[in-house]
């Protein structure tokens, strides 16, 4: 897991081993059996986690989705555009994933919707616990949706199930168009990809439409939606399938 970012506790242990020149004879071989095993550990751990948020979502008819991205590719200005457009219609909920600051939790609250703030740290992505925790904090009502946003990393959110229906994945077009094919892992997991800023494509390079065949090139069943969050094309299309969705979960 986050031994590839940093974060991971035992990745510190192996720097230290090393530190200190212990079993030079097989290090490589012997450390990474361990991490696998630690991270087998912490992976199973928190699918065992993540299922009983599920239990509990799928009982009161929570329609919970995860959304993942890079730093900045817009998960707060989905967020708050689609907030906009359905906080009438449905009981909304949201749980801001941050390393730091209440900066994101803030712009959602000023929509007058409840949001809970996870700050993780040195943490790259959310785990099924802080969903616990913040999920009994906020006490969803029935029939509502949650929006989790986790922490902007293309990386390890990937690997760790939170207990949502579906995983969403947002790649803005500033972002180029071959992250698909250079961070597979990511859009493997998702079931839906938000291409954002398709305001900004008549400017740059990118070809949204190599983008969209390198997305469905690792996923065929991903379901496409190109938006720009901020001046609101295609949020439309978008807000139908969760309130589709929504009444599918119920
Ligand atoms: N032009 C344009 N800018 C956008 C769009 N969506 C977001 N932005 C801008 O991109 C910047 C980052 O947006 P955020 O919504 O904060 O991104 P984020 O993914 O929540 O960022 P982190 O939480 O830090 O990972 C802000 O300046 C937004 O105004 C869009 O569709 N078009
Ligand atoms: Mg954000």
């Amino acid at each position: 897991m986050c031994g590839t970012c940093g974060c991971g506790e035992h990745h510190h242990h192996h720097e230290h081993d090393h530190e200190h020149g212990h079993g030079h004879q097989h290090p490589h071989h012997h450390d990474e059996r361990i991490v696998i095993n630690l991270e087998q550990d912490i992976l199973q751990r928190n699918n065992l986690l993540a299922e009983r948020n599920r239990g509990y979502f799928e009982a009161k008819h929570i329609f919970c989705l995860n959304l993942m991205s890079s730093p900045g590719s817009g998960k707060t200005s989905l967020l708050e555009e689609t907030v906009r457009r359905l906080k009438e219609k449905h009981p909304l909920y949201v749980v801001e994933g941050d390393q730091q600051t209440s900066n994101d939790a803030d712009r959602i609250a000023a929509l007058d919707i409840p949001v809970f703030q996870v700050n993780t740290g040195t943490g790259c992505h959310l785990e099924a616990d802080m969903v616990n925790h913040a999920v009994k904090h906020l006490a969803p009502v029935d029939n509502s949706i949650l929006f989790i946003e986790n922490v902007g990393n293309l990386v390890c959110p990937a690997m760790f199930n939170l207990g949502e229906a579906k995983k969403v994945v947002i790649v803005s077009t500033t972002e180029g168009d071959d992250k698909p094919l250079k961070y597979p892992h990511i859009f493997v997991e998702a079931d839906v990809c938000i291409i954002n800023k398709v305001d900004l494509a008549p400017y740059l390079d990118t070809d949204v439409e190599v983008l969209r065949k390198n997305i469905l090139n690792v996923n065929h069943h991903m379901q496409i939606f190109e938006v720009s969050a901020t001046k609101g094309t295609g949020m439309e299309a978008w807000c139908n399938w969760l309130t589709d969705e929504c009444t599918k979960c119920k």
